[in-house]
């Protein structure tokens, strides 16, 4: 017994194409420069693209230390944010309303790959307190450094709370702009991290198994039974754990989301592959083409 199985929708449209292409021979040449127009248009569409999409691109190079502010241990991450991956947060609010609100401006868009690099930085030996401490001195203004995050005030007069990403495209904030982002890497970089609140500062403090040793100022925080350690952005040379205001001033405590997980980031993806599709649509047809052409020479 055999079976036959007609062609699919596709196969009849490439088919029909094929006996055009034999059927007229006095058109193949239009036809081809047709073809080449729209693969040179679809190479350019690409190409803008990805020229568009770097020259609208905010870029710098961010300087951290990965061993304690041990000027040998400068190390950059070549930050990059494109056009729309800052457009989606610029009609958000950045008003925090209230207090217990600043936690819902962490996010881990686009902090994977920043996570990764610094803790990778910190070599394969690193304890949770170094790679804590990278990730800190990353956030931290560094006077003497132009290609850092720095300290910066609201743009306003209101509260002024960055998102992430903001603070990287800017070029630093405020305290609580900065406690914002470093809670945002720590938890993408899986630890648990809190946000703390006094009158008027923030600082972050993050879980940890064992007890920083680096200083000599250790500053313990026990939340819900766990002891956390302060992490304090602002300023330079803050050592995990160490305090930057007194333990009376202390208002409270927020939770920031859970985030260690990787981000697959489609906006920051998005132009660029726009012009690999239409690249790779535009190949595949010009190989058919070819192909219908040396079946059309063959029969002639
Ligand atoms: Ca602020």
């Amino acid at each position: 017994m055999s079976t036959t199985t007609s062609p699919s929708w596709l196969q009849r449209k490439l088919d029909a194409v094929d006996a055009w292409w034999v059927k007229n021979p006095d058109k193949r040449g239009k036809a081809i420069k047709v073809m080449m127009i729209l693969w040179l248009s679809g190479f350019g569409v690409a190409l803008t693209a990805v020229l568009v999409d770097d020259a609208l691109s905010i870029k710098r190079d961010l300087a951290f230390y990965t061993n304690f502010d041990d000027p040998s241990t400068l190390s950059y991450y070549h930050f990059k944010v494109n056009a729309i991956q800052k457009q989606q947060y610029s009609s958000r609010s950045h008003i925090p309303g209230s207090p217990l609100y600043y936690a819902g401006f962490c996010d881990p868009t686009g902090l994977y790959p920043i996570a990764k690099h610094i803790k990778d930085s910190c070599g394969a030996f690193a304890t949770d307190e170094e790679i804590i401490q990278a990730v800190l001195s990353f956030v931290q203004g560094k006077p003497a450094l132009s290609n850092s995050l720095h300290y910066m005030l609201d743009p306003g007069s209101t509260e002024y709370v960055r998102y992430p990403l903001e603070t990287l495209a800017d070029g630093g904030g405020d305290c609580d702009c900065l406690s914002v982002l470093f809670a945002s890497i720590a938890e993408v970089l899986g630890y648990d991290t809190i946000l703390i609140g006094t009158m008027d500062h923030m600082f972050a403090a993050v879980r940890l198994v064992l007890a920083p040793v680096h200083t000599s100022d250790l500053k313990p925080l026990v939340y819900k039974g766990f002891t956390y350690y302060p992490c304090e952005c602002t300023g330079f040379g803050w050592f995990v754990g160490e305090m930057a205001v007194p333990f009376a001033d202390i208002m409270g405590a927020l939770e920031v989301p859970i985030m260690n997980q990787p981000v697959v980031d489609t906006v920051a993806w998005m132009l660029p592959a726009i012009g690999a599709v239409v690249v790779i649509v535009i190949i595949l047809k010009a190989r058919k083409q070819r192909r219908s052409m040396n079946v059309a020479t063959k029969i002639a």
